[in-house]
């Protein structure tokens, strides 16, 4: 106890162990340090416990014992996030919040097109469940093996699928959320239209857990596609990419589920580094575009639409080559090649990365502004812009320019100028009327970038958002706004 008559920090820690139990906290360094680290490797935090609750009422617990020590909190669901929210801060003076053991469907209504889930359920589970029971779950990216649908939530997350079923933020409508005060906000309701005031949920989605811990949502589901038909082109010129998708949006009436700029790069990179990967078309072109009609009715007229619209695109011009995938297989190749983008840039030394979004009338313009840009300022780097245009979102990664050793000092030299390069990247962006984070979140990464960029206003009111419902900031702090 301290003077106060609270529990000691240490005394905290001890109660929360004894709360949860031995399978419910690992302290270990070698078993904590996979909490410690993010995909990028760009940071690495450091912690007192992690701490792996089983249910709701054990979060509450826990966070109450938090809140009266004041110690931070940081919820961490599959560890994939690339703007390093999830890693605690390197002071070590908090705990993780792991919630994979809250892994259960709770309940699926196929009349109400919905599913109950807890927040650690991993987002492929979730899509299995939809499918058994002749559902959607359309949520989809490349981390869905092991990224979990808290983590989805807390991040907005985007994906392949926006273009036709929208963000996260799109596919929930309600939540379960524990408070930095340890109170449980049950706003589990399953209702399409609900207007009873301001709606509390969309603040914890995107929150990227510094407002409350979710612990259960309630998911939409759609119809099941009956026919996904899946196409790769080609294109001499990145100029005609959204009137080609506009196009396509009118031929298919409006069926798109997919629609992927992949460089000449990607698909170079892809088919080299990653195991059973092949180039679907023979002859190689600067861009290409996955493309994916689907439809909830097994009539064959996506197929029939899609080859139709590839044959109208040939003859203008605009495309200059293309394949629809003939089995199963083959569409799966190519989305292997698109999936396979971040995994095989890795391979190519360093990459300044920028996951950003403009007007989707401006997509062309901004890859070109952009990439002429870089190249001034850089000669030889090698831009990657890949992703989904269909949402106006690229991801404008850099790679460092070939010859330098991708390993040994070039690559930290070249990191080292990852500044630079936000500057110049994140300047057209805003002259565009963009967003320098278009689905991955702010986290720490962009923390301080972020404030070039938001007006005084909307940081003064996240600040007040962030003060009211977590007043002494234990709430996965550093992470999106600088305590003041
Ligand atoms: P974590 O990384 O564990 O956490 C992310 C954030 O959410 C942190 O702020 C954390 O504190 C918070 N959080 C986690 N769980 C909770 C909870 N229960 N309550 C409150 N806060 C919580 N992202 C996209 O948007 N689109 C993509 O296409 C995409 N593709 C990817 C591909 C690869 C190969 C990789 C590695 C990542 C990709 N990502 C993508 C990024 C990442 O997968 C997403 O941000 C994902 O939503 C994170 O989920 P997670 O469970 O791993 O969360
Ligand atoms: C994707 O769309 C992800 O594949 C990751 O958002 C993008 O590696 C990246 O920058
Ligand atoms: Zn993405």
């Amino acid at each position: 106890m301290n003077d106060a008559g609270r529990l000691s920090i240490d005394e905290t820690v001890e109660r929360i162990k004894a709360l949860v139990g031995p399978k419910g906290w690992v302290s270990d360094p070698n078993d904590i340090e996979p909490y410690l680290v993010e995909p990028r490797g760009l940071f690495h935090g450091a912690t007192r416990l992690v701490v792996r609750p089983a249910s709701t009422a054990d979060v509450a617990a826990i966070v109450t014992l938090c809140a009266a020590a004041k110690l931070p909190i940081v919820p961490q669901g599959g560890n994939t996030g690339l703007v390093g929210a999830q890693v605690p801060p390197e002071n070590g003076n908090n705990i993780v919040v792991s919630l994979q053991r809250m892994n259960k469907i709770r309940a699926v209504d196929p009349l109400n097109y919905t599913m109950t889930v807890e927040a650690g359920v991993i987002l492929a589970d979730i899509q299995k469940a939809a499918e058994e029971a002749d559902r959607l779950f359309p949520l989809s990216l490349g981390a869905e093996g092991s990224c979990r649908i808290g983590g989805n939530l807390s991040t907005n997350a985007g994906g392949v699928g926006v273009l036709r079923y929208g963000n996260t933020r799109d596919l929930a409508l309600g939540l379960e959320v524990v408070l930095p005060d340890g109170r449980i906000w049950d706003g589990l309701r399953a209702l399409r239209k609900d207007n009873t005031g301001y709606d509390l949920k969309q603040l914890f989605i995107g929150g990227e857990g510094t407002l409350g811990i979710i612990t259960a949502a309630v998911l939409k589901l759609f119809p099941r596609p009956r026919e996904i038909e899946t196409a790769m082109i080609a294109l001499a010129n990145v100029d005609d990419v959204m009137e080609i998708f506009a196009r396509a949006r009118a031929a298919s009436g409006d069926q798109l589920t997919a629609f992927e700029l992949i460089p000449r790069f990607g698909i170079e990179m892809t088919t080299q580094h990653l195991h059973g990967i092949s180039d679907p078309i023979a002859a190689a072109y600067p861009w290409y575009v996955l493309l994916e009609i689907s439809s909830s009715e097994a009539s064959g007229a996506s197929r029939a639409k899609l080859e139709n619209f590839l044959a109208a695109q040939i003859e203008a011009g605009l495309v200059v080559d293309g394949v629809i995938a003939a089995s199963a297989a083959q569409a799966a190749n190519i989305w292997r090649i698109r999936d396979g983008m971040t995994e095989a840039q890795g391979y190519e030394g360093g990459s300044i990365k920028h996951d950003v979004s403009v007007p989707v009338s401006r997509v062309a313009e901004f890859i070109r502004t952009a990439m002429a840009a870089v190249e001034a300022r850089l000669p030889g780097i090698r831009p990657c812009p890949f992703g989904h245009v269909g949402d106006g979102n690229i991801h404008f990664n850099l790679s460092q320019p070939k010859g330098a050793d991708p390993k040994g000092v070039d690559k930290a030299a070249y990191l080292a100028r990852w500044g630079e390069f936000n500057d110049i990247v994140h300047g057209i962006v805003a002259a565009l009327g963009g967003s320098i984070s278009a689905e991955h979140g702010i986290g720490r990464l962009k923390r301080d970038e972020i404030t070039h960029y938001k007006s005084p206003l909307e940081l003064d009111l996240m600040r007040k958002i962030k003060h009211a419902l977590d007043p002494d900031g234990i709430m996965n702090p550093g992470k999106v706004i600088a305590a003041e």
